[in-house]
């Protein structure tokens, strides 16, 4: 008899799986509380790239972090300041095992955090080393515009709102789609205490 397929996604958008509210009330909530964890030992920064800095602030939790500097993008064993990523939390960690049962585990996981103004342009996910590794995401706080597009720059788009608790997960074929985020909806979420959207990813690096 086929394995029922008790984690599939909602809505399916180019080959991105969309879980709608896969974490719960409570699930976000002890999410929140472990991001803050990792927001005390890998505070926030604002990365500066060479076209200047970027609206969202970002940090990293696992054996590797995400860097974006004048020098370009790639991934660290340590913050700047030379300490190590704190561990990804157990929240995120539970989802991947779940709704990636075929992956590595994973080595990263990127936190985006996003005020009113912030956004995040049009790019595809490649400083990684294995393309055969999904990407999972994972969205708190307020509502956010999530734009696909191809496998190259251009040509048409899809959008759609992500709200706090739901899922993507980007493998196989949808693994190298460009994707961004124009914009959020401000106070749409009561989740965060100050507001605004936090954006996790979870990645396998090498
Ligand atoms: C965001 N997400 O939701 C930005 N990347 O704030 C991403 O850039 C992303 O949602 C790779 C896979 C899934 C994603
Ligand atoms: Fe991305």
């Amino acid at each position: 008899m086929k394995k029922p397929l008790t984690h599939a996604p909602d809505v399916t958008l180019r080959g991105i799986g969309v879980h709608r509210g896969y974490l719960g009330p409570d699930a976000q909530r002890r999410l929140v509380a472990e991001l803050d964890a990792v927001i005390s030992a890998a505070p926030f920064r604002t990365p500066e790239t060479r076209f200047g800095p970027m609206s969202v602030r970002m940090t990293s939790a696992g054996a590797y972090g995400w860097i974006a500097d004048r020098r370009g993008y790639r991934y660290e064993p340590a913050q700047p300041d030379g300490r190590p990523w704190p561990p990804i939390p157990a929240t995120a960690l539970a989802a991947w095992v779940e709704l990636c049962p075929d992956a590595r585990a994973p080595e990263c996981c990127l936190v985006n955090c996003y005020g009113a103004e912030a956004r995040m342009g049009m790019h595809q996910d490649r400083d990684e080393a294995d393309f055969s590794q999904p990407v999972l995401s994972i969205s708190l706080g307020d509502d956010a515009l999530f734009r696909v597009g191809n496998e190259t720059r251009g040509g048409k788009t899809e959008s759609l709102w992500l709200s706090s608790g739901d899922v993507l997960v980007m493998g196989g074929e949808a693994r190298r789609l460009y994707h961004g985020i124009d914009r959020v909806r401000p106070g749409s979420s009561t989740l965060l205490p100050r507001g605004g959207r936090i954006n996790l990813t979870l990645r396998v690096v090498t």
